[in-house]
């Protein structure tokens, strides 16, 4: 290899390096809720109580009720879906016979003066262990079960461009009892297309090099 191709291919790499080591990823993280911080619902309704100990929110709620939850309101928070999970760290208590928790994420559309909720299943057994009996578990963005308009507001666009201005967690099924601990709720990245993408690029950049190699004389 000539010294400019030197060059040129470890320049590649470091541009290689440096965005699959996670930088662009690094600066999408959003924390929207971390208990560690004192941080606790805005409001609840239903038979519904959230109370932070220091390091967990517990959240939990009769199990004759058909409804209930707790929200946050947020700043509005530009959030790419497309490249983006929405990550809950929490912990089943013991009293727990819910299977699933619903989370739903606020949408605002000043194109529609609507705000829209988008509503995401959490299959409580299903999180990724973390320490001390916590778990978890980050659904993508786009994997929504439904999107309807915010409660007394009026419909949005039904795209999923936020505009993050709040979210909430409620009971996945109706009648189930919910009580869970939360240590934080975060936007994160999709980690695996993006990773992919560049393996691909940085392939296709040895492939390249390769015909130029053997037509030297
Ligand atoms: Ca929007
Ligand atoms: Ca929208």
């Amino acid at each position: 290899m000539k010294p400019a191709e030197k060059t040129s291919a470890a320049a590649l790499a470091a541009v290689v390096i440096a965005v699959a080591g996670g930088f662009p990823q690094a600066s999408r993280a959003q924390t929207l809720m971390d208990a560690a911080n004192g941080d606790v619902f805005d409001f609840t309704w239903g038979d519904v109580t959230a109370t932070n100990n220091g390091t967990s929110i517990t959240l939990t709620e009769a199990p004759s009720l058909s409804f209930g939850g707790a929200g946050e309101g947020l700043g509005e928070l530009t959030v790419d879906a497309a490249s983006s999970s929405i990550e809950v760290i929490y912990k089943a208590l013991p009293g727990n016979t819910a299977a699933t928790f619903t989370l739903t994420l606020q949408d605002t559309d000043p194109n529609t003066s609507g705000v829209e909720d988008y509503f995401y299943a959490f299959d409580i057994a299903s999180g990724t262990p973390v320490d001390n009996g916590f778990v978890s578990l980050a659904v993508p963005l786009l994997d929504h079960f439904a999107v309807a308009p915010a409660f007394e507001q009026n419909a949005g666009d039904e795209v999923p461009n936020f505009g993050l201005t709040g979210f909430s967690i409620q009971l996945g099924t109706p009648g189930e009892g919910l009580a869970l601990e939360l240590r934080s709720v975060s936007i994160v990245p999709v980690p695996e297309p993006g990773g992919l993408a560049l393996l691909g690029l940085a392939g296709a950049a040895a492939i390249l090099h390769r015909p130029r190699a053997g037509r030297r004389p």
